[in-house]
């Protein structure tokens, strides 16, 4: 009999984009999340079983095994660290770029130059502490949970470290991006003793996964 499996997935962007690399794995959803509340989704086999988390929260369920495995992005997985977590394969979905962003108008070289102390608000403060202390730029780091856009509108922060995808919510809030900090894409993490334990169930989807 196969190995019972927990897949651990967040709602949105990483799930849509994770449906059919699980289809390729032969596992079938049979829940929808955006319309039903449930937490736990059935598939096409009662032995495998999918949660929805917040995407923070992904990491740490698969890190104490409550999931077997489970996908997040480089953003969620760098805040995490790497504890507990296999990471074979960057699944290359729900991909965007990690950027320091400013109100339009304002002079980035002169605020961030030697010298100055810039403060920054993000929802990732180990990200942007390790990016600012590369170019010697004192920072004092405001951690924010959700709409870092507004921060710099109200002179909460002269600039904001968040990811951005097409552009448009800067673009809407007056703001432009000015300085690369890293591409981010979503990677598979497996618990490191499921995949010894449950190697004949697992090692099959990460193989169907990186044949893609
Ligand atoms: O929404 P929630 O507060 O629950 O968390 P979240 O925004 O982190 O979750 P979700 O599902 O939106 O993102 C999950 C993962 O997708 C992230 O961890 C990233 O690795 C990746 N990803 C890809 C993105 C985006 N694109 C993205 N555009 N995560 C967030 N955004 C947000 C961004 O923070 C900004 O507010 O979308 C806005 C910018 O989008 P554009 O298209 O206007 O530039
Ligand atoms: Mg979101």
């Amino acid at each position: 009999m196969q190995n019972p499996i927990t897949i651990a997935l967040s709602k949105g962007r990483i799930f849509e984009e994770t449906v059919p690399l699980l289809q390729k794995a032969g596992i079938e959803i049979l829940d929808n999340p955006e319309t039903s509340r449930k937490l736990i989704l059935n598939t096409n086999n009662k032995n495998t079983r999918v949660i929805i988390l917040r995407p923070t929260d992904v990491p740490t369920y698969v890190q104490y095994g409550a999931a077997d495995f489970g996908i997040a992005g480089k953003d969620v997985l760098m805040q995490h660290g790497e504890m507990g977590l296999y990471q074979p394969l960057d699944l290359e979905i729900a991909q965007c770029k990690m950027m320091v962003a400013v109100k339009k108008g304002v002079d980035y070289q002169k605020v961030s130059s030697i010298g100055s102390r810039l403060r920054v608000a993000t929802k990732y403060p180990d990200i942007a502490k390790k990016h600012f202390a590369k170019k010697g730029v004192h920072v004092d780091i405001i951690k924010l949970y959700g709409s870092m856009e507004l921060a710099p509108l109200v002179g909460l922060s002269d600039a904001i470290v968040d990811i951005v995808s097409t552009g448009n919510t800067l673009q809407a809030n007056n703001l432009v991006p000015v300085e690369f900090i890293m591409d981010i894409s979503s990677r598979l993490i497996v618990n490191k003793a499921s995949l010894r334990l449950k190697y004949q169930t697992i090692q099959p989807i990460i193989d169907a996964f990186s044949s893609l």
